[in-house]
């Protein structure tokens, strides 16, 4: 039978590999995000790549109202939802508690945590009456611990643990599995938008490191989302070999080398 997966945040980083990864599949891919001529661009080349159909939805996942006008539309065209990645997020500034800009935390509160729970509220329901799915969270290392500066942005990806433990409670009955993939460093538009365009502030992040790529990442969710339908991953931690927490990593070249 056809599959059906729906990314949210698909116009880049790991929402963007996840599409390619289950469009290798053969899935047909739902694909969202804000930036429409992205998507159109990722919607031809996988349909030219892979042949299979891929369905692109422009919403802000902040705005409640769109997400519901945009999934009610998709329901006329795809009858089942069988994963669903919640994807889209963002860290938005840097600073400690009593600098921080408040416009960034509602930003980054709005988006990581309450548009999930909107487009998760429209999903699930679905997924009930399927008596099946699949919802991935991607939440973070910094969902596990806290660091310095990093204060609402953890705050936000903790409230993602929190709900993947909620949602799997919540939908058990149903057969849904829920997954929360919870990465370490890794080189996406992440750094960038976070230091808002400073190209170097956000290259510097990853300076002397291997970080994660995004093809790591939409490798788990496959392997998560391929599993007998008995087995249910309830989550993954995953960092670059030079990270240990989220708080403490080297740089490549404190690695001490094989001596042969
Ligand atoms: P990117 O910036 O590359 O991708 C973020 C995606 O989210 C984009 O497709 C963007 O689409 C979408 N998005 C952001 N805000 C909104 C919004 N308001 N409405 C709709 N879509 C939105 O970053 P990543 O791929 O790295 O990030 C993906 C997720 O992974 C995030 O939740 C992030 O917190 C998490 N993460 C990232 C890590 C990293 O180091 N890179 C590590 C751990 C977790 P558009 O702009 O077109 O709307
Ligand atoms: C993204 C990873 O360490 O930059 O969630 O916050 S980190």
């Amino acid at each position: 039978m056809n599959k059906t997966i729906l990314i949210t945040g698909a116009t880049s980083g790991f929402g963007k590999a996840i599409a390619e990864r289950f469009a290798k599949e053969g899935y047909t891919v739902c694909i969202t995000g804000r930036r429409a001529e992205r998507l159109t661009e990722i919607k031809q080349e996988l349909e030219k790549q892979y042949g299979v159909k891929v369905h692109t939805l422009t919403f802000d996942v902040r705005n409640r109202k769109q997400v519901e006008n945009a999934i009610a539309e998709l329901k006329k065209q795809v009858e089942r939802i069988d994963v669903l990645v919640n994807n889209a997020g963002l860290a938005s500034g840097l600073a400690t508690i009593d600098e921080g800009d408040v416009d960034d935390w509602e930003l980054m509160i709005d988006t990581n945590l309450k548009g999930l729970l909107y487009v998760t509220r429209q999903i699930a329901p679905m997924m009930r009456a399927q008596a099946g799915g699949h919802i991935i969270n991607i939440g973070s290392t910094a969902g596990k611990q806290v660091y310095k500066n990093g204060n609402v942005y953890c705050a936000t990806k903790f409230g993602v643990e929190a709900l993947n433990q909620a949602m799997r409670i919540d939908l058990l009955p149903y057969g849904v599995k829920v997954t929360a993939i919870n990465p370490g460093m890794a080189e996406t538009e992440f750094s960038l938008v976070r230091f808002k365009g400073d190209d170097e502030r956000a290259k510097n992040v990853y300076a002397g490191i291997r970080p994660l790529r995004a093809e790591d990442i939409a490798d788990i969710a496959w392997y998560c989302a391929s599993l007998p339908q008995h087995v249910c991953i309830n989550d993954v931690t995953v960092t670059c070999l030079t990270q240990a927490t989220s708080v403490y990593a080297i740089k490549e070249a404190e690695r001490v080398k094989p001596s042969h």
